[in-house]
């Protein structure tokens, strides 16, 4: 995967896992467009990068569904056959900002599995593809009793010395909404190697994880997928489980994003010489078909908040991040936390701290995300 890193991926990429190859976009340019360019995006593997012939390629629809089909990527091309759509779709994986609960806790999940990712496992894309809501109307729907399709990706990961496809899945009523694409297009070019060429799943508003790359087969089942990924990973736990206790059926197992944002600029332990204004920068997002309605910044560690205006917010989707800015005011001197929180559409907004969601599994860390910054004025 070494050589696709060299070949589509920026010079300055954070490696945050070797192999499997997993990379956050450089700190300096996440913020600095709404749409995150492809050579930046980040990149999480659970495995290597499959080889495939577009030309031999087919995509498999069986298992629960009326006719099952082989489509080739003409097929899917077609527009006689299938409508094509483009959607602007933040992709967040559920690791994001996980460093900052591995910062209070080192941590039990599985080392390889679990990259330590900071506030870059996020980006924002517009991609070109077909519904799958569609392509399963051309396979006459599904069979009466099911209700989730599964993907799967023909990458290879290993897990305690045994070899897995990339197996995961979604509910029928997410794909009904037309919510699930199934995307040959990354951003007007077609999809890089390591993002899932020649195919993909792009699930909206769920953790990426369902967003399956080098999609090769889709299946109508009953109930969620028993594969590991789906059935062992990406699980919610309560506060008083940990390794020890944890068992897979007392997890949550996550598909909605919740509401989150991040400081980008300053960063962390900065030292700021300001005449009574910060400049901050950063990003917001909400999944589950949620948007950012309001972001709140705070140099006093959350007792006094500022709202964003709302101009400084970049373009609403239903489905994308909102960039933002704002002059902050700022008297004091020394070291001060700053922190950010963002509302959303169905006014959620984020727990307080670190320890207000607590997470062993290291998933989903959404609480308002604080830098400390040395003020001298
Ligand atoms: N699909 C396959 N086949 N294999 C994978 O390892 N990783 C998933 C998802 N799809 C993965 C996959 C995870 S956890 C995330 S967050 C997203 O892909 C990341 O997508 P990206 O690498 O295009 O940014
Ligand atoms: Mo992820």
């Amino acid at each position: 995967s070494w050589d696709y890193v060299k070949k589509e991926k920026s010079e300055d990429m954070i490696h945050v896992l070797q192999f499997p190859y997993n990379g956050e976009t450089p700190r300096d340019r996440l913020v600095e467009t709404e749409i995150t360019p492809n050579k930046d995006h980040f990149v999480r593997n659970h495995g290597g990068i499959p080889e495939i012939d577009p030309q031999e390629y087919t995509l498999d629809i069986s298992g629960l569904v009326k006719n099952p089909q082989r489509l080739t990527l003409a097929d899917l091309q077609n527009e006689a056959l299938f409508p094509r759509q483009s959607s602007t779709v933040t992709l967040q994986c559920s690791g994001t900002r996980r460093m900052e609960q591995i910062s209070v806790y080192p941590g039990d999940g599985d080392e390889l599995i679990n990259a330590p990712w900071s506030e870059g496992a996020i980006g924002n894309a517009r991609w070109t593809g077909v519904s799958l809501k569609k392509v399963i109307k051309h396979c006459g729907g599904l069979v009466d009793g099911a209700d989730h399709l599964e993907f799967y990706g023909a990458d290879t990961y290993f897990k305690k010395g045994q070899a897995y496809n990339y197996v995961v899945s979604v509910p029928w009523r997410k794909v009904k909404a037309n919510e699930v694409l199934l995307a040959w297009d990354m951003n007007g070019e077609p999809l890089p190697k390591i993002h899932g060429f020649p195919l993909r799943t792009v699930v909206f508003g769920y953790i990426g994880a369902r967003s399956c790359k080098w999609l090769y087969q889709i299946k109508g089942i009953r109930g969620p997928s028993q594969a590991p990924v789906q059935k062992k990973e990406y699980l919610y736990y309560t506060p008083q489980v940990g390794k020890q206790n944890a068992m897979y059926s007392n997890g949550f197992s996550i598909q909605d994003m919740p509401v989150s944002s991040a400081i980008m600029s300053p960063v962390d332990m900065a030292q700021i010489v300001h005449d009574g204004k910060v400049r901050l920068k950063g990003w917001a997002y909400s999944g589950g078909g949620h948007w950012p309605i309001r972001v709140e910044v705070s140099a006093d560690g959350g007792s006094v908040w500022y709202e964003v205006p709302p101009e400084n917010m970049s373009t609403k989707y239903f489905h994308g991040w909102r960039l933002w800015e704002i002059e902050m005011p700022v008297d004091a001197e020394g070291w001060l936390e700053f922190c950010v929180r963002c509302w959303d559409n169905a006014l959620n907004t984020q727990p307080t701290f670190v320890r207000s969601a607590w997470n062993w599994d290291l998933h989903v860390t959404s609480s308002c995300h604080r830098v400390k910054i040395y003020s001298m004025n």
